[in-house]
């Protein structure tokens, strides 16, 4: 599989891959490793990876992206139990954060780097065997919950292979909230998975001026684009008097 990565340039607008990535455990001659891969669900693991180059060596040089080098991105395969850490790199290239799969069933786990300023997303599946109830995926909406959180999702008509503005404005007890915090060196993450196969797409934040953080008062602004029509669960993780919640919404992307 061949894996290009497009970058708009100008305008104000930060790069955005087009062709999704997270599909593959190894690309562009780079492989991830992963273990273990069959959990007991609910009780913590030390997860481990390493990122093999195409001599077969553990990478140890990442760029840093969004102030660290590693982002691990974990979902059930029904697009539930979101979770994004950042593991710490050892002396041999190992990566190792403690990891739980909280309920049964198959889960992707996405690693989200940069070598010698290529991006490159991998992933694996990881399982945790028992009785698997996956969910169904939620309607698609304009309003989500984060603890006490009110996230509205203003996207208009998003149309596959163009690029959208997603507008998410956040309210607490119906009061805008205008002092968000940054997060990563931005004012939003956001990750977007499709359904069917969890194709991943890491959207950066924009602002109107193109040169600060994608911050505006109580709203955080992304430029997307989608690589093809269907269904997509948008997670987007916000901060705010020192925690970082998440809001997670799921999206239809017109032909
Ligand atoms: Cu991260």
């Amino acid at each position: 599989m061949s894996e290009t990565h497009h970058h708009k340039q100008g305008e104000g607008h930060h790069a955005v891959d087009v062709a999704p990535g997270g599909l593959a455990v190894s690309a562009r001659g780079y492989t991830l490793e992963a273990t273990p891969t069959v959990f007991e669900a609910g009780r913590e693991e030390a997860f481990e990876m390493c990122i093999l180059n195409p001599e077969g060596r553990a990478v140890r040089d990442f760029d840093e992206q969004h102030e660290v080098r590693m982002h691990l991105i974990m979902i059930r395969r029904d697009l539930t139990y979101y979770q994004h850490l950042h593991p710490s790199l050892g002396a041999d290239g190992t990566w190792l954060v403690p990891l739980t799969l909280p309920e049964p069933g198959v889960y992707r786990v996405f690693a989200d780097f940069a070598i010698d300023g290529e991006p490159l997303t991998l992933g694996v599946d990881l399982t945790a065997p028992g009785d698997y109830e996956p969910g169904p995926l939620p309607a698609p909406t304009g309003t989500a919950r984060a603890d006490d959180y009110e996230v509205t999702l203003d996207a208009g008509l998003v149309a596959a292979g163009t690029e959208a503005m997603l507008v998410f404005r956040i309210t607490r007890g119906g009061q805008e909230v205008l002092d968000l915090e940054p997060y990563l060196g931005a004012s939003g993450h956001l990750v977007a998975l499709r359904e069917g196969d969890l194709a991943y797409l890491h959207v950066h934040p924009v602002d109107a001026s193109g040169t600060a953080d994608g911050a505006s008062g109580s709203r955080i602004t992304f430029h997307a684009r989608f690589p093809s029509m269907g269904r997509y669960r948008l997670f987007l993780q916000f901060a705010h008097e020192g925690l970082v919640h998440t809001a997670d919404f799921t999206s239809e992307v017109q032909p």
